[in-house]
């Protein structure tokens, strides 16, 4: 390994070891590990063409990865040598980890489980391709400035990546715009190329390696050299620099739909080239194009890649010449779609006109299967096109062999919201495939104490079989194991507060408070401003009663909102404002702190879960289509504070009633409490503490400089308050003082925690990718 990482110090990096920086220490790692991923890909590759397997080509607009050393040195078993080889040659090994900048092209849940399929399905041995895009800028950086948000742009490609490797040999060009002949011949009136980049993703123990193929945007004419001698230099370049925009930004939302041409033309870029692979791979190997669907599996993820249904269609008339009724046979076979939302404004539609300027023969196509699609189903009323508008999920539904949600709840108000229709015409396409998470990185290689203490106990099986977790249960009558666990934690948590410490101006965060946790995307389902309003009523009833025996707690907040969410922006603004005022308070600054911490991504995720003791997963009922964050604490042994929505309820199902704190209304409660007319000020009304609470920011109680400031926030909770925080307060004011009872009790939740532990194993993404084989795909695993 010394000489390995010494050889690509000299060689690739064309450096002294005298001479080196820390990047070069860790570009020389990386490739040094990357080198040792390239023969099991190559065995992969071979294997699966010599098993004439089904390949699954998982197309997604995000691919959240975050760092990648860590991920592959774990995997490949090398940590030792890794680190022994660095300690030889003067390097820090975690500073050498710490050094990669995270990879950010995705905004949060979506992208992140992309992530931790690939690696399931390379440990599980299934011959996969992620295929995605390659954003020169991924999610934009977040700076904390007076209080409030700012972005600035991400880039991560500024300097060279270890990771990937360039294909120029492997490129498609794709079309956009221009006119159609005859009805079939499509003349685009411009285009790009879409060139590849490949990621080797190892899975477990090095042993099948697949790949993440990124697509890049590259002129087809890289410069006008007439203008450029006239000197025109800005004009020259414009065609190259417009081609390539293509592929410059990750969009900043999480779950609301973009209206903008680019992010259409996004969405073609990348599905329209991956096909075009996918079709150019199996031809290599196949000759018979009915056999697509028995050699392919094609996973949707959302309806971002949509298009690729009828670029599937078009390339099979237009280009291969099968009639249209026999290609659309074959792309139904194909393909399949996850929904991960049921927020209208989330589930994307294109206007009608934008969409026939840039894929004219597409549109054509699809009211060809939308009318084939009727005709088969004559009691349809509804339709892909409607009022003006291309309605992706229904195109994706229509276009799927199979449909799934992401946890149960989900699935089944698919069935009785949304899609209700197309499920009655269709009831055996929709199932259920509940999220899972890597435990490779999210509990082995994030939090080393706690997997160093169940390797001692149950040895490593449960790595790639997460359900061994089960076995510690009779460890809990050990003390000895007990109080190693609760050490465990408090290591973690006292890392974290020195980190915090250091780096939070105002903040004195102390191990021995209670670390309540919510870390996710900023937006109003989410219920961010539900938290902050009762950690100002607990200030509130602190104050008025000091010595009252309070459990000591830590709020913390991190999470991004999307750049235009003026009301999520403001809830952040919030949070630092109250953080400011609560934090500086003598009287209560020892019960209670609050921190905001900015730029919230994969590796802060990675420090902040394992020092988590209390979750916070407080969406409003049918709002949240799964989460996965809730995964992630319950197997850091957090205890979840939470409603019946999304995969919560199945956490809470295996982990037991009595190791959550549940409240709130569920979804058909929700639904009657809308229906009342003033709900929310009846709620205010019923409840002195959230009355109090809210008077506190509305009169500028945070905000002494500007009182209004944070009024909108107070008036839209006690006014429309469409996701129900007034209601929903009182119960989570409750549960919150049941966990402030519980927590006092130190050896009782430990016991609690260590359950959440040992009853998470069924949340391992390899579960949900074995399902994916199973009930949708139905490929086989080469291991
Ligand atoms: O909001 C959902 C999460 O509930 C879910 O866990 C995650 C993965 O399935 O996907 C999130 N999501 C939904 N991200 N974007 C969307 C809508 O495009």
């Amino acid at each position: 390994m010394k000489d390995a990482i010494g050889r690509h110090l000299s060689y690739s990096i064309g450096k002294t070891p005298g001479a080196a920086t820390l990047r070069d220490w860790r570009m020389a790692v990386s490739l040094a590990i990357r080198d040792r991923m390239a023969d099991a890909w190559f065995a992969s590759t071979r294997r699966t063409y010599e098993a004439g397997a089904k390949r699954v080509y998982y197309l997604s607009m995000e691919f959240l990865v975050g760092r990648l050393l860590e991920d592959g040195i774990v995997n490949l078993r090398l940590e030792e040598r890794v680190s022994e080889a660095l300690a030889e040659l003067g390097q820090d090994y975690a500073e050498v980890i710490a050094d990669e900048p995270d990879a950010a092209l995705g905004n949060g849940g979506l992208g992140r489980l992309a992530a931790c399929y690939l690696e399931s399905m390379s440990t599980l041995g299934c011959p996969a391709y992620g295929y995605g895009i390659r954003y020169e800028h991924g999610l934009f950086r977040q700076q904390i400035v007076d209080g409030r948000q700012v972005e600035r742009p991400e880039t991560w490609l500024q300097q060279p990546h270890a990771w990937e490797f360039e294909r120029p040999e492997s490129r498609y060009e794709i079309g956009f715009g221009g006119s159609v002949r005859d009805g079939t011949v499509w003349t685009p009136g411009e285009s790009v190329w879409a060139e590849a980049f490949d990621t080797p993703v190892a899975g477990w123990n090095g042993r099948w390696v697949n790949t993440l193929r990124l697509w890049s945007a590259k002129p087809t004419e890289p410069f006008d050299l007439d203008r450029f001698n006239r000197g025109e230099y800005a004009a020259a370049a414009e065609s190259e620099a417009l081609a390539r925009t293509i592929s410059r930004v990750l969009y900043p939302d999480d779950t609301t739909e973009q209206g903008k041409e680019l992010r259409l033309k996004q969405e073609y870029f990348f599905s329209a080239a991956s096909i075009r692979d996918i079709l150019r791979r199996f031809e290599s190997q196949f000759s018979d194009l009915r056999q697509l669907p028995e050699k392919v599996a094609i996973q949707l993820n959302d309806t971002h890649p949509a298009i690729a249904g009828p670029e599937l269609v078009r390339l099979l008339c237009d280009e291969k010449g099968l009639d249209f009724d026999e290609a659309l046979q074959i792309a139904q076979g194909t393909l399949n779609y996850t929904n991960h939302t049921l927020l209208p404004e989330a589930l994307e539609h294109w206007p009608e006109g934008l969409f026939g300027r840039l894929l004219p023969r597409h549109l054509a196509i699809i009211d060809r299967i939308d009318h084939a699609h009727a005709k088969a189903n004559p009691s349809r009323t509804s339709s892909v096109r409607d009022h003006g508008q291309v309605k992706m999920g229904e195109l994706s539904f229509i276009m799927a062999n199979r449909v799934n949600g992401v946890s149960a709840l989900h699935t089944e108000l698919m069935k009785s919201t949304v899609f209700a229709e197309l499920h009655r015409l269709h009831p055996e396409r929709i199932v259920n495939q509940t999220n899972g998470v890597t435990p490779r990185r999210w509990l082995l290689s994030c939090n080393r104490r706690l997997s160093t203490l169940i390797e001692e106990r149950l040895g490593l099986g449960w790595v790639d079989d997460l359900e061994q977790l089960h076995d510690l249960e009779p460890h809990l009558d050990d003390p000895a194991f007990l109080d190693a666990y609760a050490a465990a934690k408090t290591a973690n948590k006292a890392d974290l507060a020195d980190w915090m410490n250091r780096t939070q101006e105002g903040l004195t965060a102390d191990p021995a408070m209670m670390f309540d946790v919510q870390i996710k995307r900023i937006h109003e389902y989410k219920r961010q401003h539900l938290n902050i309003l009762e950690t100002i009523a607990l200030w509130q009833a602190m104050r008025d009663a000091p010595n009252a025996g309070w459990t000591p707690r830590l709020k913390l907040f991190a999470g991004k909102a999307a750049p235009g969410y003026v009301f999520a922006k403001e809830i952040i603004h919030l949070i630092n404002a109250v953080a400011k005022v609560v934090n500086a308070d003598k009287i209560t600054n020892k019960m209670l702190q609050v921190a905001f911490l900015p730029n919230y991504n994969v590796s802060l995720a990675e420090k902040l879960i394992p020092a988590a003791d209390l979750s916070e997963q407080i969406s409003t009922a049918g709002k949240e289509a799964s989460g996965t964050g809730n995964m992630k604490f319950a197997l850091n042994g957090a205890l979840t504070i939470g409603t019946l929505d999304g995969a919560n309820v199945e956490i809470r199902d295996r982990v037991g009633a009595e190791n959550f704190f549940l409240f709130g209304m569920t979804t058909d409660e929700v639904d009657q409490r809308r229906a009342i007319p003033d709900h929310a000020a009846k709620a205010v009304e019923a409840d002195s503490r959230l009355a109090r609470a809210l008077a506190a920011v509305r009169d500028g109680r945070f905000s002494p400089e500007d009182p209004g400031l944070f009024r909108g926030i107070a008036d839209n909770i006690s006014g429309p308050d469409y996701f129900l925080v007034a209601s929903d307060f009182s119960d989570y004011w409750r549960a919150q003082r049941e966990v402030d009872g519980a927590f006092a009790n130190a050896g009782d939740w430990t016991r609690r925690a260590a359950l959440n532990t040992a009853r998470s194993g069924w949340f391992s993404s390899d579960r949900a990718i074995r399902g994916y084989l199973d009930d949708i795909w139905g490929a086989e695993t080469l291991l």
